[in-house]
């Protein structure tokens, strides 16, 4: 071979990896997912987590960016934050009194004593599960922290729909959970298989637990900081 057309083979060569790599990145397959959580009446539900387990493993890093949970006007925001195993989140305080936040769950028991601002460090949240927040201060302060061992997950809207792009085609899981849920998340679980292009559609019918939160009109006016 000549050393011109071995350089002509070469270049004819890389422009085929090349054009294989770019046209598979540029047309990598996704899928995506349009979620409904709705009661036994057809009451649209907020703040449910929709959650996907895909067929093979999850990725095992935890991942870097930190997610919040905010106190603001004495109450924290959101009321619920869905994180990936392994996830840090900081708590900053944006009312100018300060808050104790502390939990008792299973899943991470930790208490952030009374301050103001950002604490320094944030809070890893390296077990799977619900944690509910409280604030020592201001009793009806609720929130919580679900705990997922999939980073595929999203949270319903008022009208109870969410929606989640850029999953990989295959066969998930979905499942769904709600600080309120009555019976267990792990039940819910049905097959959701994913392929590109049109998006999956899955329904949840749940039925929620009654409400008991201490009322802040009653309390507030006596523990007002
Ligand atoms: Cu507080």
């Amino acid at each position: 071979m000549t050393r011109r057309l071995t350089v002509a083979v070469f270049l004819a060569l890389l422009t085929v990896v090349f054009a294989t790599r770019t046209g598979v990145k540029a047309q990598a397959p996704s899928g995506s997912v349009e979620a409904m959580v709705a009661d036994e009446k057809g009451k649209p539900i907020e703040d449910a987590v929709v959650s996907l387990t895909p067929p093979g493993p999850t990725p095992a890093t935890p991942p870097s960016s930190t997610a919040l949970m905010d106190q603001h006007d004495k109450e924290f925001v959101p009321y619920v934050l869905p994180v990936y195993v392994g996830t840090r989140v900081t708590f900053p305080n944006r009312d100018n009194i300060r808050h104790h936040v502390y939990s008792f769950s299973s899943a991470k028991k930790f208490e952030l004593p009374l301050y103001i601002g950002t604490p320094a460090a944030p809070v890893v949240f390296d077990k799977p599960g619900v944690v509910a927040l409280g604030c020592n201060i201001h009793d009806w302060m609720l929130a919580y922290i679900y705990v997922l061992t999939t980073p595929y997950f999203v949270k319903t809207a008022a009208d109870g729909t969410a929606r989640l792009e850029g999953l990989a085609p295959g066969a998930y899981e979905a499942r769904v959970w709600h600080p309120r849920l009555r019976g267990d998340t792990d039940k819910t679980g049905k097959p959701l298989p994913l392929a590109a292009g049109e998006p999956a559609q899955v329904g949840f019918v749940v039925s929620l637990k009654s409400e008991w939160r201490i009322p802040r009109k009653f309390v507030e006016p006596y523990r007002g900081s």
